[in-house]
């Protein structure tokens, strides 16, 4: 096998299986979706969405790869060589009737080649579009995109011998296709010889000698053609020269045309073997002179075909073998059809030409799939994340607002209980069970409080043991409207509270939070609003978070064991009475804002805000009964949490964020609250997968095959 190109198999990329991996959206997806919903993704259908002329980009790229993966496997043979030694002839015998008769063959200047003529398989023109990219890649090759050559007899002849042409039509590839290559699997860059004189205006030696080696580029075998008599003369050992330096490692191959009988195989192999040997050629061919009768032991043809060859009207074509140094080895002796030039195809290894198209067309193709496309999916995902992550902080700050009680500093001293119906009762009984014989003085409890059902309304009209304590409820009413205790979580503050936390930034995927009075800002408006209101209601109703029950009695038994004597009976109204009338005062804050409300405070600052300071610092001041109350407002945090990210459009938490309480970190809990899907505009999240970056790596290595 002559010289190779192929640098190893598996720099070949193969398209199908690489495509089956990009649109893959199951085991082997490139997209891991996690919000709105989960699922998988494949490669190609995320690039769709986010880059449509990407995607198409990356098939395109493809598909040209793939059509170019089998032209590839053909060569391409430049067919260099002296003046008038039959280079057009050699090439016309591997044409069809048709194809030979445009070639311009002769001796005479009129008929030499003044142009290079690249004659291609006509199965090549099926696919436009790669026939397209071709052209532009043999163009770039030579410098100037090529001409077709006509397929009128005389016009293809004139552009042959560049008849109405000049020193620059020489630059100007002509591109030919004939059937009969189709067959052979060849390609045959007819060129023009190196020696012809400037005088003809048809371009220099030297503009010509450029070109070739411009040309070659495109070949994967050089063939010099020479006549028998030129061994001696010194332009083919130039051409030789030029043929190694200009495809170093390319296979040469000399063709020695019209030798006449006398000279047999043996002495044409010894004439020429010292100039191929110097210069690495591989085989040595011969032709013999058809014009010649005596020529016929060395023309190894049929008989009918060297008879049509006698013909004086034919148009003869040499006949050119391998030609060896043992005289037994040459005809007249038969030879293997593997010696003839017509079996050279077989011989040689995939085409230069489309070796480069294919590695070009690769490369393309790597770009598309890793530069384009990849990076694009990457850094989407990467930046889902990391605006889910602003978003999250945004509602994780406003729910903080409401959840989080703030030292003037700003820095959280503890978390607010959202003041549920549930927890209240919780509360209440717990402090009424535990509560000490002087503290239900005046009280008249019974057991029934146990088992209090029905609306807040009635819960608090059972509680509430006095006139007095109802003054009290309302006392504790009107400073947590004034903003002096706890939280009060409305739609309207609610939404304050996220514009402040840069809602309108975080939170893009909603229309602005507007100010103004503007029809659509209102609308917009009213969208926001309808959404924080949805947030808060069904947080009310979705949270269940109630108090360790056994952990409560403790704390508040606990508390009461440590409520001074003197302050047992000052609060004017019995502690207990005073404790009830604190709860149910908190109970009756929704029923005077209508049912959007969300009351927030902490088990002290309900004491603080009737007043009953002592009970506060106690409370506030043991590890255990503040303990009671953290831990279930930060269930509620992380639930309200949940609930605004539902509610807007966002991805929960997938890691659990810490906040600083009082200067320590807690860690945020899972929250209980079932998902529910978005109520409008949602924030999609996704993540490219490992598994498939390794795999896509392995089936197209990102920086080339040396970057494996
Ligand atoms: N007698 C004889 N003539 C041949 C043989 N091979 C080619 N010729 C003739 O040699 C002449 C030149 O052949 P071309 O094929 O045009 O040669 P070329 O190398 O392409 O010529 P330029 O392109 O002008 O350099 C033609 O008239 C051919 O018929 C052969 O084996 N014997
Ligand atoms: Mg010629």
């Amino acid at each position: 096998m002559f010289g190779s190109f192929r640098d190893s198999d598996d720099d070949v990329i193969d398209w199908s299986g690489l495509h089956s991996l990009l649109e893959d959206d199951d085991r082997r997806a490139a997209i891991e979706r996690s919000y709105p919903t989960e699922g998988r993704d494949s490669y190609l259908s995320a690039l769709r969405r986010l880059d449509a002329r990407a995607y198409d980009d990356v098939l395109a790229a493809g598909r040209k790869l793939q059509t170019a993966e089998k032209l590839s496997q053909w060569p391409t043979v430049a067919v260099a060589g002296m003046l008038n030694s039959g280079k057009t002839s050699l090439v016309a015998t591997f044409l069809s009737e048709s194809g030979r008769a445009r070639t311009l063959r002769g001796s005479s200047n009129s008929e030499g080649t003044h142009r290079f003529v690249l004659w291609l398989p006509s199965a090549w023109r099926d696919d436009a579009e790669l026939w397209g990219l071709l052209m532009s890649r043999i163009g770039d090759a030579v410098g100037n995109p090529p001409e077709m050559l006509s397929d009128d007899l005389d016009v293809a002849h004139g552009q042959y011998n560049n008849r109405d042409g000049n020193g620059l039509a020489l630059n100007v590839p002509l591109v030919a296709t004939d059937p009969a290559l189709d067959a052979t699997g060849i390609g045959l860059l007819d060129c023009p010889d190196i020696v012809s004189d400037a005088d003809l205006l048809l371009g220099s030696p030297l503009q010509r000698r450029e070109l070739l080696g411009r040309a070659a580029t495109l070949c994967s075998a050089f063939l010099v053609v020479t006549s028998a008599e030129s061994s001696r003369d010194g332009t083919l050992g130039d051409l030789l020269r030029i043929a190694a330096d200009l495809m170093p490692g390319v296979p040469r191959l000399l063709a020695v045309n019209k030798v006449r009988p006398k000279q047999t195989p043996d002495l044409v192999y010894e004439t020429f073997s010292p100039l191929a040997r110097s210069h690495g050629i591989e085989s040595i061919y011969a032709a013999y002179d058809f014009e010649i009768p005596s020529s016929r032991p060395f023309i190894p043809a049929t008989d009918a075909v060297v008879a049509s060859a006698f013909d004086p009207d034919a148009d003869p074509s040499p006949v050119f073998f391998s030609i060896r140094e043992n005289a037994d080895e040459n005809p007249p002796a038969s030879i293997g059809d593997d010696r003839l030039l017509s079996a050279l195809p077989q011989r040689l290894d995939r085409g230069a030409l489309f070796e480069k198209f294919r590695l070009a067309l690769q490369n393309s193709l790597r770009t598309a799939v890793w530069e384009d496309g990849f990076k694009k999916i990457d850094l989407d995902a990467d930046g889902q994340v990391a605006i889910t992550a602003k978003a999250q902080d945004c509602l994780l700050q406003s729910a903080l607002e409401f959840f989080a009680h703030r030292e003037v500093g700003g820095e959280v001293t503890e978390l607010r209980l959202h003041q549920s119906e549930r927890i209240i009762r919780q509360l209440s009984e717990s402090f009424a069970v535990t509560a000490p014989w002087y503290a239900r003085w005046g009280v008249r409890l019974n057991a029934k409080v146990r088992r209090v059902f029905g609306g807040a309304g009635d819960f608090v009209r059972q509680l509430t043991p006095s006139a007095m304590a109802e003054r009290a409820a309302g006392e504790i009413k009107d400073k947590f409207r004034r903003g002096e205790y706890g939280g009060l979580m409305t739609p309207e503050r609610l939404l304050q509270a996220i514009d402040r936390y840069g809602g309108e930034t975080s939170l893009k995927h909603w229309p602005p939070i507007s100010k103004t009075s503007d029809t659509t800002d209102t609308a917009n408006r009213q969208q926001w609003l309808e959404a924080a209101e949805a947030a808060i209601l069904r947080f009310e109703r979705d949270d269940f978070t109630s108090l360790d029950p056994r952990r409560l009695d403790e704390a508040v038994a606990q508390m009461w064991t440590e409520v001074p004597t003197h302050q047992k009976l000052a609060a004017g109204l019995t502690p207990l009475a005073a404790t009830f009338a604190a709860l149910a005062g908190v109970l009756m804050i929704p029923l005077d804002f209508g049912t959007t409300v969300i009351a927030s405070a902490s088990i002290p600052e309900l004491f603080a805000a009737l007043g009953l300071g002592a009970y506060a610092t106690i409370w506030a001041g043991g590890q255990s009964t503040r303990s009671v109350g953290q831990q279930a407002a930060r269930q509620q945090l992380a639930d309200f949490h949940a609930v605004l990210c539902d509610t807007f459009g966002v991805s929960r938490f997938k890691k659990l964020p810490a906040i600083r309480v009082r200067g320590a970190s807690e860690k945020l809990v899972v929250s209980k609250i079932v998902a529910r899907e978005a109520f409008g505009p949602t924030l999609p999240l996704c993540k490219v997968r490992d598994e498939f970056r390794q795999e896509l790596k392995k089936l197209l290595p990102r920086g080339g095959s040396s970057s494996k």
